[in-house]
Protein backbone atom coordinates (compact mmCIF):
# COMPACT_ATOMS: atom_id res chain seq x y z
CA UNK A 1 0.00 0.00 0.00
CA UNK A 2 1.13 3.82 -0.60
CA UNK A 3 1.55 6.19 2.12
CA UNK A 4 0.47 8.68 -0.11
CA UNK A 5 -3.07 10.05 0.60
CA UNK A 6 -5.16 12.46 -0.86
CA UNK A 7 -5.99 16.02 -0.53
CA UNK A 8 -9.77 15.93 1.04
CA UNK A 9 -9.97 20.00 1.25
CA UNK A 10 -9.16 20.13 -2.18
CA UNK A 11 -11.77 17.41 -3.47
CA UNK A 12 -14.56 18.81 -1.16
CA UNK A 13 -13.36 21.95 -2.26
CA UNK A 14 -14.39 20.35 -6.14
CA UNK A 15 -17.32 18.66 -5.18
CA UNK A 16 -18.60 22.27 -3.98
CA UNK A 17 -17.97 23.95 -6.86
CA UNK A 18 -19.36 21.62 -9.01
CA UNK A 19 -22.48 21.32 -6.60
CA UNK A 20 -22.84 25.33 -7.40
CA UNK A 21 -23.49 24.24 -11.21
CA UNK A 22 -27.59 24.11 -11.28
CA UNK A 23 -27.79 24.44 -7.88
CA UNK A 24 -31.51 23.96 -6.26
CA UNK A 25 -32.68 26.78 -3.55
CA UNK A 26 -31.97 24.73 -0.53
CA UNK A 27 -29.28 22.34 -1.67
CA UNK A 28 -28.95 19.80 -4.21
CA UNK A 29 -28.35 20.20 -7.69
CA UNK A 30 -30.49 19.52 -11.01
CA UNK A 31 -27.64 19.09 -14.30
CA UNK A 32 -30.14 17.32 -16.72
CA UNK A 33 -27.55 15.54 -19.18
CA UNK A 34 -27.15 18.15 -22.12
CA UNK A 35 -28.84 21.07 -20.65
CA UNK A 36 -27.28 24.28 -20.37
CA UNK A 37 -26.28 23.47 -16.59
CA UNK A 38 -24.73 20.05 -17.80
CA UNK A 39 -22.79 22.14 -20.68
CA UNK A 40 -21.46 24.39 -17.62
CA UNK A 41 -20.55 21.69 -15.22
CA UNK A 42 -18.74 19.79 -18.52
CA UNK A 43 -16.65 22.78 -18.79
CA UNK A 44 -15.54 23.68 -15.03
CA UNK A 45 -14.54 19.66 -15.17
CA UNK A 46 -12.72 19.87 -18.81
CA UNK A 47 -11.09 23.17 -17.40
CA UNK A 48 -9.74 20.90 -14.37
CA UNK A 49 -8.57 18.44 -16.59
CA UNK A 50 -6.42 20.98 -18.60
CA UNK A 51 -4.85 22.11 -15.40
CA UNK A 52 -3.35 18.52 -14.52
CA UNK A 53 -2.17 18.36 -17.99
CA UNK A 54 -4.46 15.69 -19.27
CA UNK A 55 -4.74 15.55 -22.67
CA UNK A 56 -8.10 15.88 -22.90
CA UNK A 57 -10.59 13.99 -25.95
CA UNK A 58 -14.56 13.93 -26.46
CA UNK A 59 -15.83 11.60 -28.33
CA UNK A 60 -19.20 11.13 -30.96
CA UNK A 61 -21.20 10.57 -28.19
CA UNK A 62 -19.45 13.42 -25.74
CA UNK A 63 -17.70 11.47 -23.36
CA UNK A 64 -14.37 13.23 -22.22
CA UNK A 65 -11.53 11.61 -21.37
CA UNK A 66 -8.39 12.65 -20.02
CA UNK A 67 -5.39 10.95 -19.59
CA UNK A 68 -2.07 11.62 -18.14
CA UNK A 69 0.65 9.67 -20.30
CA UNK A 70 2.78 6.81 -19.08
CA UNK A 71 6.20 7.37 -18.49
CA UNK A 72 7.22 6.70 -22.46
CA UNK A 73 4.72 9.39 -22.78
CA UNK A 74 2.25 6.87 -24.35
CA UNK A 75 -1.50 7.25 -23.88
CA UNK A 76 -3.51 3.90 -25.00
CA UNK A 77 -5.02 1.52 -22.79
CA UNK A 78 -5.19 3.19 -19.67
CA UNK A 79 -5.85 2.83 -16.03
CA UNK A 80 -9.39 4.72 -16.31
CA UNK A 81 -11.24 6.21 -13.44
CA UNK A 82 -14.97 7.37 -14.05
CA UNK A 83 -18.38 8.16 -13.51
CA UNK A 84 -20.70 10.71 -14.29
CA UNK A 85 -21.55 14.41 -14.28
CA UNK A 86 -25.11 14.92 -15.17
CA UNK A 87 -27.97 14.53 -12.32
CA UNK A 88 -31.32 13.47 -12.08
CA UNK A 89 -33.33 16.61 -11.58
CA UNK A 90 -33.40 16.08 -7.84
CA UNK A 91 -29.64 15.30 -7.34
CA UNK A 92 -27.59 15.57 -4.64
CA UNK A 93 -23.76 16.67 -4.38
CA UNK A 94 -22.23 13.37 -5.12
CA UNK A 95 -23.69 10.60 -7.61
CA UNK A 96 -21.68 9.94 -9.70
CA UNK A 97 -19.77 13.79 -9.56
CA UNK A 98 -17.64 11.92 -6.12
CA UNK A 99 -16.08 9.43 -9.24
CA UNK A 100 -14.89 11.65 -11.37
CA UNK A 101 -13.45 14.36 -8.93
CA UNK A 102 -11.87 11.84 -7.14
CA UNK A 103 -10.29 10.92 -10.23
CA UNK A 104 -9.19 13.69 -11.06
CA UNK A 105 -8.11 14.57 -7.19
CA UNK A 106 -5.65 10.30 -7.50
CA UNK A 107 -4.10 12.46 -10.81
CA UNK A 108 -2.78 15.51 -8.99
CA UNK A 109 -1.38 13.77 -6.04
CA UNK A 110 0.45 11.40 -8.97
CA UNK A 111 1.54 14.72 -10.70
CA UNK A 112 2.32 16.80 -7.32
CA UNK A 113 4.43 13.41 -6.20
CA UNK A 114 6.08 13.52 -9.93
CA UNK A 115 5.02 9.85 -9.98
CA UNK A 116 5.23 8.27 -13.18
CA UNK A 117 3.75 5.35 -13.89
CA UNK A 118 3.89 1.79 -16.29
CA UNK A 119 0.35 2.47 -17.28
CA UNK A 120 -1.13 5.63 -18.44
CA UNK A 121 -3.51 6.98 -15.78
CA UNK A 122 -6.85 8.66 -16.92
CA UNK A 123 -10.30 9.60 -15.50
CA UNK A 124 -13.18 10.28 -17.45
CA UNK A 125 -17.08 11.55 -17.34
CA UNK A 126 -19.86 9.83 -19.56
CA UNK A 127 -22.67 11.15 -21.18
CA UNK A 128 -26.42 11.05 -19.79
CA UNK A 129 -25.45 8.12 -17.58
CA UNK A 130 -28.89 9.11 -15.29
CA UNK A 131 -30.87 8.32 -18.26
CA UNK A 132 -33.81 10.84 -16.72
CA UNK A 133 -34.04 13.09 -19.83
CA UNK A 134 -33.05 10.77 -22.34
CA UNK A 135 -33.36 6.95 -22.00
CA UNK A 136 -31.66 4.63 -21.62
CA UNK A 137 -29.06 5.15 -19.15
CA UNK A 138 -25.62 4.46 -18.62
CA UNK A 139 -26.18 5.85 -22.48
CA UNK A 140 -22.45 7.56 -23.02
CA UNK A 141 -20.54 4.52 -21.35
CA UNK A 142 -22.50 2.30 -23.37
CA UNK A 143 -21.52 3.77 -26.54
CA UNK A 144 -18.48 4.03 -25.84
CA UNK A 145 -17.23 0.51 -24.89
CA UNK A 146 -19.47 -0.77 -27.68
CA UNK A 147 -23.16 -2.13 -26.38
CA UNK A 148 -25.26 0.39 -27.31
CA UNK A 149 -25.17 2.27 -31.05
CA UNK A 150 -24.28 5.37 -31.21
CA UNK A 151 -26.63 6.65 -34.15
CA UNK A 152 -29.71 4.86 -32.38
CA UNK A 153 -28.47 7.12 -29.13
CA UNK A 154 -28.03 10.27 -31.06
CA UNK A 155 -31.77 10.29 -32.22
CA UNK A 156 -32.91 9.06 -29.07
CA UNK A 157 -35.76 11.42 -28.54
CA UNK A 158 -35.65 13.40 -24.63
CA UNK A 159 -38.66 13.90 -22.36
CA UNK A 160 -38.86 17.76 -24.45
CA UNK A 161 -38.84 16.59 -27.67
CA UNK A 162 -34.85 17.14 -28.63
CA UNK A 163 -32.96 14.65 -29.64
CA UNK A 164 -29.07 13.88 -28.17
CA UNK A 165 -27.50 14.45 -31.19
CA UNK A 166 -29.07 17.87 -31.54
CA UNK A 167 -28.59 18.93 -27.79
CA UNK A 168 -24.34 17.67 -28.39
CA UNK A 169 -23.76 19.99 -31.11
CA UNK A 170 -26.54 22.51 -29.19
CA UNK A 171 -23.65 22.57 -26.15
CA UNK A 172 -20.60 22.06 -27.96
CA UNK A 173 -19.53 18.65 -26.97
CA UNK A 174 -20.20 16.47 -30.37
CA UNK A 175 -16.73 15.45 -30.43
CA UNK A 176 -14.85 13.29 -33.15
CA UNK A 177 -13.18 10.60 -31.80
CA UNK A 178 -14.38 7.35 -32.42
CA UNK A 179 -16.95 4.90 -29.97
CA UNK A 180 -16.93 1.89 -29.56
CA UNK A 181 -13.84 0.79 -29.74
CA UNK A 182 -11.73 2.73 -27.41
CA UNK A 183 -10.46 0.64 -24.61
CA UNK A 184 -8.76 1.02 -21.23
CA UNK A 185 -6.64 -1.71 -19.56
CA UNK A 186 -8.74 -1.77 -16.55
CA UNK A 187 -11.68 0.39 -14.77
CA UNK A 188 -12.64 1.86 -11.14
CA UNK A 189 -15.29 3.53 -10.37
CA UNK A 190 -15.77 5.14 -7.12
CA UNK A 191 -19.41 5.77 -6.16
CA UNK A 192 -21.83 6.37 -3.15
CA UNK A 193 -24.05 3.20 -2.40
CA UNK A 194 -27.21 5.59 -2.55
CA UNK A 195 -28.58 2.80 -0.04
CA UNK A 196 -28.98 1.78 3.02
CA UNK A 197 -26.40 -1.68 3.45
CA UNK A 198 -23.03 0.31 4.60
CA UNK A 199 -24.49 3.01 6.50
CA UNK A 200 -26.58 0.22 8.87
CA UNK A 201 -23.67 -2.25 8.85
CA UNK A 202 -20.94 0.32 10.04
CA UNK A 203 -18.89 -0.12 6.92
CA UNK A 204 -16.84 2.26 5.44
CA UNK A 205 -16.55 0.54 2.38
CA UNK A 206 -18.47 -1.50 -0.12
CA UNK A 207 -16.59 -3.76 -2.63
CA UNK A 208 -18.97 -3.57 -5.25
CA UNK A 209 -19.83 -7.40 -6.41
CA UNK A 210 -21.75 -6.26 -9.97
CA UNK A 211 -24.96 -4.52 -10.72
CA UNK A 212 -28.42 -5.86 -10.93
CA UNK A 213 -30.58 -6.35 -13.80
CA UNK A 214 -32.72 -3.22 -14.87
CA UNK A 215 -35.86 -3.32 -16.88
CA UNK A 216 -37.54 0.46 -17.92
CA UNK A 217 -40.87 0.44 -19.80
CA UNK A 218 -43.22 3.26 -21.02
CA UNK A 219 -47.17 2.68 -21.38
CA UNK A 220 -49.65 4.08 -22.15
CA UNK A 221 -53.14 3.76 -21.78
CA UNK A 222 -56.00 5.19 -24.22
CA UNK A 223 -59.73 4.93 -22.58
CA UNK A 224 -61.85 7.76 -23.83
CA UNK A 225 -62.58 11.46 -22.52
CA UNK A 226 -66.05 12.00 -20.93
CA UNK A 227 -68.27 13.77 -18.51
CA UNK A 228 -66.96 13.30 -14.72
CA UNK A 229 -70.89 14.13 -14.17
CA UNK A 230 -72.86 12.80 -16.41
CA UNK A 231 -71.10 9.68 -17.36
CA UNK A 232 -72.47 6.54 -15.78
CA UNK A 233 -69.44 4.21 -14.10
CA UNK A 234 -70.24 1.17 -16.27
CA UNK A 235 -69.89 3.30 -19.74
CA UNK A 236 -66.49 4.39 -19.30
CA UNK A 237 -63.36 3.58 -20.34
CA UNK A 238 -60.67 5.41 -17.97
CA UNK A 239 -57.27 5.31 -18.51
CA UNK A 240 -56.34 6.69 -15.79
CA UNK A 241 -57.93 3.55 -13.80
CA UNK A 242 -56.03 1.20 -15.24
CA UNK A 243 -52.69 3.37 -14.68
CA UNK A 244 -53.17 3.51 -11.33
CA UNK A 245 -54.19 -0.20 -10.66
CA UNK A 246 -50.64 -0.53 -12.33
CA UNK A 247 -48.91 1.47 -9.82
CA UNK A 248 -50.73 -0.69 -6.75
CA UNK A 249 -49.96 -3.89 -8.82
CA UNK A 250 -45.89 -3.55 -8.89
CA UNK A 251 -45.64 -2.74 -5.79
CA UNK A 252 -47.49 -5.57 -4.30
CA UNK A 253 -45.30 -7.61 -6.38
CA UNK A 254 -42.33 -6.61 -5.47
CA UNK A 255 -43.25 -7.37 -2.16
CA UNK A 256 -44.79 -10.33 -3.04
CA UNK A 257 -41.51 -11.54 -4.90
CA UNK A 258 -39.34 -10.53 -2.04
CA UNK A 259 -35.42 -10.58 -2.54
CA UNK A 260 -33.87 -7.62 -4.15
CA UNK A 261 -36.91 -7.38 -6.28
CA UNK A 262 -38.01 -3.77 -6.67
CA UNK A 263 -40.62 -1.74 -8.78
CA UNK A 264 -41.04 1.84 -9.19
CA UNK A 265 -43.39 4.06 -10.97
CA UNK A 266 -41.63 7.16 -11.57
CA UNK A 267 -43.33 9.34 -13.86
CA UNK A 268 -46.66 9.73 -15.10
CA UNK A 269 -49.01 12.15 -16.99
CA UNK A 270 -52.78 12.08 -17.46
CA UNK A 271 -54.29 14.10 -20.43
CA UNK A 272 -56.20 15.48 -20.60
CA UNK A 273 -55.75 16.24 -16.74
CA UNK A 274 -58.85 18.14 -15.66
CA UNK A 275 -60.86 17.77 -13.21
CA UNK A 276 -64.56 17.19 -14.47
CA UNK A 277 -62.84 15.03 -17.68
CA UNK A 278 -62.36 11.31 -17.66
CA UNK A 279 -58.85 10.96 -18.74
CA UNK A 280 -57.95 9.43 -21.71
CA UNK A 281 -54.51 8.84 -21.99
CA UNK A 282 -52.40 8.20 -19.17
CA UNK A 283 -48.33 7.65 -20.02
CA UNK A 284 -46.45 5.87 -17.24
CA UNK A 285 -43.27 4.75 -16.53
CA UNK A 286 -42.38 0.79 -14.90
CA UNK A 287 -38.77 0.48 -13.54
CA UNK A 288 -38.03 -2.99 -12.18
CA UNK A 289 -34.92 -4.63 -11.27
CA UNK A 290 -33.67 -7.90 -9.93
CA UNK A 291 -30.19 -9.12 -9.23
CA UNK A 292 -31.56 -12.14 -10.58
CA UNK A 293 -32.27 -12.28 -14.67
CA UNK A 294 -35.26 -15.00 -14.67
CA UNK A 295 -36.50 -13.56 -11.99
CA UNK A 296 -36.53 -10.05 -13.30
CA UNK A 297 -38.10 -12.16 -16.53
CA UNK A 298 -40.76 -12.90 -14.47
CA UNK A 299 -41.42 -9.68 -12.85
CA UNK A 300 -41.54 -8.04 -16.15
CA UNK A 301 -44.09 -11.21 -17.61
CA UNK A 302 -46.50 -10.83 -14.35
CA UNK A 303 -46.76 -7.20 -15.26
CA UNK A 304 -47.87 -7.22 -18.61
CA UNK A 305 -50.13 -10.06 -18.10
CA UNK A 306 -51.58 -7.91 -15.17
CA UNK A 307 -51.95 -4.55 -17.65
CA UNK A 308 -53.46 -6.46 -20.00
CA UNK A 309 -56.27 -8.12 -17.79
CA UNK A 310 -57.17 -4.40 -16.55
CA UNK A 311 -56.93 -3.04 -19.69
CA UNK A 312 -59.31 -5.23 -21.47
CA UNK A 313 -61.75 -4.87 -18.35
CA UNK A 314 -61.72 -1.14 -18.79
CA UNK A 315 -62.53 -1.66 -23.03
CA UNK A 316 -58.61 0.71 -22.59
CA UNK A 317 -56.33 0.34 -25.07
CA UNK A 318 -52.16 -0.31 -24.36
CA UNK A 319 -49.17 0.41 -26.02
CA UNK A 320 -45.54 0.00 -24.51
CA UNK A 321 -41.94 0.22 -25.15
CA UNK A 322 -38.79 -0.44 -23.79
CA UNK A 323 -37.00 2.61 -22.52
CA UNK A 324 -33.70 0.63 -21.12
CA UNK A 325 -33.14 -3.21 -20.68
CA UNK A 326 -29.74 -4.36 -18.97
CA UNK A 327 -29.29 -8.04 -17.59
CA UNK A 328 -27.86 -7.95 -14.35
CA UNK A 329 -23.68 -7.76 -14.62
CA UNK A 330 -21.07 -9.53 -11.98
CA UNK A 331 -17.53 -7.78 -11.86
CA UNK A 332 -14.29 -10.18 -12.03
CA UNK A 333 -13.79 -11.52 -8.66
CA UNK A 334 -10.16 -10.76 -8.60
CA UNK A 335 -11.08 -6.98 -9.13
CA UNK A 336 -13.19 -7.00 -6.15
CA UNK A 337 -11.50 -8.98 -3.86
CA UNK A 338 -8.17 -6.11 -4.36
CA UNK A 339 -10.78 -3.98 -3.30
CA UNK A 340 -11.90 -6.05 -0.04
CA UNK A 341 -8.27 -6.75 0.53
CA UNK A 342 -6.76 -3.20 -0.07
CA UNK A 343 -9.72 -1.69 2.12
CA UNK A 344 -8.66 -4.53 4.73
CA UNK A 345 -4.95 -3.64 4.64
CA UNK A 346 -6.16 0.12 5.60
CA UNK A 347 -7.90 -1.08 8.62
CA UNK A 348 -11.25 -0.06 6.79
CA UNK A 349 -14.55 -1.90 7.70
CA UNK A 350 -15.21 -3.49 4.32
CA UNK A 351 -18.35 -5.30 2.90
CA UNK A 352 -19.28 -7.08 -0.74
CA UNK A 353 -22.75 -6.33 -2.05
CA UNK A 354 -24.55 -5.89 -5.18
CA UNK A 355 -25.12 -2.52 -6.47
CA UNK A 356 -29.28 -1.62 -6.64
CA UNK A 357 -28.27 1.21 -8.76
CA UNK A 358 -26.43 1.18 -12.78
CA UNK A 359 -23.37 2.60 -13.10
CA UNK A 360 -20.96 2.74 -16.01
CA UNK A 361 -18.76 0.34 -14.81
CA UNK A 362 -21.33 -2.18 -15.64
CA UNK A 363 -20.49 -1.36 -19.26
CA UNK A 364 -16.82 -1.95 -18.77
CA UNK A 365 -17.06 -4.76 -16.90
CA UNK A 366 -17.39 -7.36 -20.57
CA UNK A 367 -14.08 -5.31 -21.85
CA UNK A 368 -11.49 -4.74 -18.93
CA UNK A 369 -11.01 -5.86 -15.43
CA UNK A 370 -13.73 -3.46 -13.55
CA UNK A 371 -14.05 -2.46 -9.97
CA UNK A 372 -16.19 -0.27 -7.78
CA UNK A 373 -15.86 1.01 -4.38
CA UNK A 374 -18.67 2.23 -2.30
CA UNK A 375 -18.70 4.76 0.19
CA UNK A 376 -21.86 4.62 2.43
CA UNK A 377 -24.85 6.95 2.08
CA UNK A 378 -25.88 8.63 4.66
CA UNK A 379 -29.66 7.07 5.91
CA UNK A 380 -29.51 5.67 1.97
CA UNK A 381 -30.80 8.26 0.51
CA UNK A 382 -29.95 9.28 -2.91
CA UNK A 383 -31.87 10.88 -6.23
CA UNK A 384 -32.79 13.48 -3.03
CA UNK A 385 -31.00 17.06 -2.40
CA UNK A 386 -30.11 15.73 0.91
CA UNK A 387 -28.00 12.99 -0.28
CA UNK A 388 -24.65 12.93 1.83
CA UNK A 389 -21.85 11.39 2.38
CA UNK A 390 -19.29 12.42 5.20
CA UNK A 391 -15.78 13.85 4.30
CA UNK A 392 -13.75 11.17 6.35
CA UNK A 393 -15.60 8.52 4.11
CA UNK A 394 -15.16 10.51 0.86
CA UNK A 395 -11.16 10.37 2.03
CA UNK A 396 -11.41 6.64 2.99
CA UNK A 397 -13.06 5.72 -0.33
CA UNK A 398 -11.00 8.00 -2.69
CA UNK A 399 -7.43 6.94 -0.88
CA UNK A 400 -8.63 2.90 -1.48
CA UNK A 401 -8.93 4.49 -5.70
CA UNK A 402 -5.38 5.89 -5.29
CA UNK A 403 -4.18 2.67 -3.89
CA UNK A 404 -5.45 0.40 -6.23
CA UNK A 405 -5.18 2.55 -9.13
CA UNK A 406 -1.42 3.47 -8.29
CA UNK A 407 -1.24 -0.86 -7.96
CA UNK A 408 -2.46 -1.05 -10.76
CA UNK A 409 -1.00 1.22 -12.94
CA UNK A 410 2.35 0.02 -11.94
CA UNK A 411 1.90 -3.40 -13.30
CA UNK A 412 3.65 -3.70 -16.68
CA UNK A 413 0.95 -2.70 -19.59
O1 LIG B 1 -31.16 4.45 -12.61
C1 LIG B 1 -30.04 4.21 -12.21
O2 LIG B 1 -29.81 3.20 -11.56
C2 LIG B 1 -28.90 5.16 -12.46
O3 LIG B 1 -28.99 6.21 -11.54
N1 LIG B 1 -28.93 5.65 -13.80
MN1 LIG C 1 -24.59 7.42 -10.43
MN1 LIG D 1 -28.02 8.35 -10.31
Amino acid sequence: MTDLNINIERLCARLTALGEVGALEGGGNCRLALTEEDRQGRDLVVSWMHALGLQVTTDQIGNVIGVRPNAKGEIELPVLMGSHIDTVATGGLYDGNLGVLAGLEVIEVLNEQRLQTERPVAVAFFTNEEGARFAPDMMGSGVSQGSMDLATCLAATGIDGTTVGEDLQRIGYAGDAACGTWRASAYFELHVEQGPVLERGEFQIGAVTGVQGISWTEWTFRGQSNHAGTTPMNMRCDAGVVASQVVCFVRALAKQMGGSQVATVGAMTFAPNLINVVPNKVTMTVDLRNTDETLLQQAEQATVEFVQGVAAAEGVTVASRSLARFEPVRFDPQMVKLIESSAQAMDLGVHCLPSGAGHDAQMFAPNCPTAMIFVPSVKGISHNVKEFTSAQDIEAGSNLLLNVVLKTAQEPA
